[in-house]
């Protein structure tokens, strides 16, 4: 399993759970210093960083980008998979075919996590779910072609209404045209909606690619209350070989939180 941790590079958005904030440059270098295999990016667009200036930074601090976050295209353009407007969800598509093609350079799968959206009020279910997997097939065919996975995150209750369980979405990703959507187990959402989280793992352990690792307070593992040991016992079961990515917030401190990060890492699950 390989460490990494979050950097949130969009001027717009002040608060989140990313644990490093601006600059790439210098949140690289200390992601780099601390032992992590990789940063997983947030960033505004898939034009937002130069291809280039990325690719000197990784190779000059031997890091990889683990993954790129998708959330932006929401956060800051409103767009979602899911949204009622037909012209709406093809700008989401494209922009997150623009996400995935900047990622695949890095060999960084994307995730769709907020931009999934919601079903809105006096909206169907069904409908939007159909909505959902018109993206994915599309989203997970463009992935597919640029030789990486395209990561659908399952989010609590309080986030969307769309699937929040693993055995949901794993029904789900199942009825795709494309085999190349795959999960993110992120530890806090789980911890809300899984009866138990070692369970989830174990039972749908192949089609997990990412995991986002945050305590039940989205505070550095170690943090709150969450049984990291057992959790960790169930990736190691499955033979998972992914990132183990800290997205959780910058508490007490970016740099506490990522030296509590690491050091969680090395304790459960060592290399
Ligand atoms: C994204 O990875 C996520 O977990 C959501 O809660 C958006 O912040
Ligand atoms: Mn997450």
């Amino acid at each position: 399993m390989k460490s990494a941790v979050t950097i949130a590079l969009v001027p717009q958005i002040k608060t989140g759970p990313w644990v490093y904030w601006n600059t790439l440059e210098e949140s690289i270098k200390k992601a780099a210093a601390l032992g992590f295999d990789a940063v997983e990016l947030f960033t505004a667009n898939g034009n937002a960083i130069e291809a280039s200036r990325l690719e000197h930074l990784v190779k000059g601090s031997n890091i990889h980008i683990a993954a790129v976050g998708t959330g932006a295209g929401k956060v800051v353009q409103g767009l979602t998979l899911t949204d009622p407007d037909a012209a709406v969800r093809r700008q989401a598509v494209d922009f997150i075919k623009n996400m995935i093609d900047f990622g695949a350079q890095f060999r960084a799968p994307a995730i769709i996590g907020s931009m999934q959206g919601n079903v809105t009020a006096g909206g169907n279910h069904q409908q939007s779910l159909a909505w959902l997997a018109d993206g994915l097939n599309v989203l997970g065919k463009h992935a597919g072609d640029a030789g990486v996975p395209l990561i659908y995150e399952p989010l609590n209750r309080y986030e969307t209404n769309l699937l929040n369980r693993f055995d949901d979405a794993v029904e789900f990703i199942n009825m795709l045209e494309t085999t190349h959507v795959k999960l993110l187990a992120d530890l806090f959402h789980m911890n809300i909606e899984e009866q138990s989280i070692p369970s989830a793992i174990r039972k749908h352990g192949r089609y997990i690619e990412h995991v986002h690792f945050a305590d039940s307070n989205r505070k550095a593992m170690g943090w709150g209350h969450t049984a990291i040991h057992e959790i960790a016992t169930a990736l190691q079961e499955i033979n998972y070989t992914g990132y183990i990515s800290a997205e959780i917030f910058p508490l007490p401190s970016p740099d506490e939180a990522a030296v509590q990060t690491i050091r969680a890492f090395h304790t459960y699950f060592k290399k």
